[in-house]
């Protein structure tokens, strides 16, 4: 019987000598092959919705180092273009949406039902990931969380506050409200279709997590979060899944003891000691190095590789950064950090 690939002995609660390890966004810019084949793709979308294409930037960063996960490419604001939003990206800006920032605007969303014709082309690529991956590779599936996701569909585009979407919150509570159940619904039936299609684990990613706190944290990050875990666990009882309140701080505790995470990804904020003494009794955790030493290199990026390996490599860990790698993040440095990790 083959061995239990590392990425799924960790997050079933597994300490191992030599922990898995990828990085989050490790299909990207700071990939020449990456920059080459995204040249004669197009755009980003046209990437994101070529199964071949996508198949092949996933496949890229497993070939070079090796990593323990492969995660599907693909974007979390491909949702709200399914659901019938206007998505567009300005080069060297980001994503832009047609914003919905009223009950009427969110009531004329399509049906979730329909929102597999858009996006069909990546359940075929997940599929083809599946087929093609290394046995010892694990296929990570993702979706933004809700919060996250609706701050892009009510400002139109990435904020440093999430402010539009925080004073819709406010403002119109039952408008906001409609939009987190709608989103909430829509990502239940995503990861299900992504996990029959092969995904093995599911990642949500709340990367705005830490914009909210106290009572608005529990209601639009937790109880969300929480729904989606544990209807996709009701439905494939077998299937891991990681939660990624960024910035979350103490809040983190709240996400482990609620029981339906197997993983925890952690910010580079998180102290790895505080992780190990009050989350990793519960959950797997994963990070959390500063992306900058993707870029700089040289001693701090051992010494901090290193530290993370000491204090979290006795219970159940995945390495990764605390957040994506940049585009000038240098190849030759994931292989320094790989060498410390795998010797
Ligand atoms: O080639 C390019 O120029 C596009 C850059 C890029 C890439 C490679 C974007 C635009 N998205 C992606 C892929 C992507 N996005 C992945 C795939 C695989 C991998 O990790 O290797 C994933 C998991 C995401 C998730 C994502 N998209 C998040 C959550 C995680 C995070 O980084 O916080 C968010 C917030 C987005 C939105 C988005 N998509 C792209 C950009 C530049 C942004 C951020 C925009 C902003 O806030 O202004």
């Amino acid at each position: 019987m083959p061995e239990q690939k590392k990425l799924l002995k960790a997050l079933a609660g597994e300490s191992q000598k030599t922990p898995p390890v990828w990085i989050m966004r490790q299909a990207g810019r700071y990939l020449p092959e990456y920059r080459e084949l995204r040249a004669t793709a197009g755009g980003f979308l046209d990437l994101c919705y070529n199964p071949e294409f996508a198949t092949e930037v996933t496949l890229q960063p497993i070939r070079r180092f090796g990593f323990d996960a492969a995660i599907l490419f693909a974007d979390i604001l491909l949702l709200p273009q399914a659901l019938g939003m206007k998505l567009w990206f300005e080069t060297g800006e980001g994503p832009r949406l047609e914003p919905v920032t009223n009950m009427a605007e969110i009531n004329g969303l399509k049906p979730i039902d329909e929102m597999h014709e858009t996006l069909n082309p990546v359940y075929e690529t997940v599929k083809r990931l599946s087929a093609e991956l290394p046995a010892e590779t694990t296929l990570i599936g993702f979706a933004g969380a809700p919060w996250t996701v609706a701050t892009y569909m009510v400002a139109g585009r990435g904020t440093p506050d999430q402010g539009p979407a925080r004073r819709l919150m406010y403002q119109d509570p039952a408008a906001f409200q409609a939009l987190i159940d709608l989103v909430t619904d829509a990502t239940i039936e995503y990861l299900a279709k992504q996990v029959e299609a092969g995904a093995e684990v599911v990642k949500l990613f709340d990367s705005w997590a830490g914009a909210l706190s106290g009572s608005t944290f529990v209601q639009y990050a937790l109880k969300p979060a929480v729904k989606i875990a544990a209807e996709l666990k009701r439905r494939f009882p077998d299937l891991k899944f990681i939660g990624f309140p960024r910035g979350a701080g103490g809040g983190y505790v709240s996400f482990a003891d609620t029981g339906v995470f197997d993983g925890l990804a952690l910010d580079s904020s998180v102290p790895a000691e505080w992780a190990r003494d009050n989350l990793q009794n519960k959950v797997a955790v994963q990070g959390n190095l500063d992306p900058m030493h993707m870029i700089t290199g040289g001693d701090m990026l051992i010494s901090e590789t290193q530290r993370l390996l000491d204090i979290l490599g006795d219970g159940p860990y995945i390495f990764n950064l605390g957040h994506g790698i940049t585009p000038e993040g240098k190849p030759e440095n994931i292989e320094k950090m790989l060498k410390v990790i795998r010797g």
